[in-house]
């Protein structure tokens, strides 16, 4: 993808889709409708609700894998948190 090319080091940027309501369903910021099965979702392999999010204990905080990103080679990944400084796409209506 030539948008990726002049990226270096950790490339990711955020596409607007999440799970935070309900895990393992993730819906889209712009309108609220969740991806379906059989929909365009290049999911990394094992993700996309399977890496479920890990509750906080007294020694450790919560993995929170809410947000997700895409690479550099259009694969979508569940990030731990949704606070990283990450650029974003946005699609646009013509
Ligand atoms: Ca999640």
């Amino acid at each position: 993808m030539i948008l990726f090319a002049d990226c270096k080091g950790d490339c990711r940027w955020w596409i607007g889709l999440n799970d935070k309501a309900t895990e393992g369903t993730f819906v889209w910021l712009s309108n609220g409708q969740a991806v379906t099965n059989g929909s365009y979702s290049p999911w990394q392999s094992g993700e996309g609700g399977v890496k479920t999010n890990t509750p906080a204990t007294t020694t450790t905080p919560a993995i929170i894998r809410d947000c997700v990103a895409i690479d550099r080679q259009g694969v979508w990944h569940e990030c731990k948190g949704c606070h990283k400084l990450y650029k974003y796409l946005c699609e646009e209506d013509n």
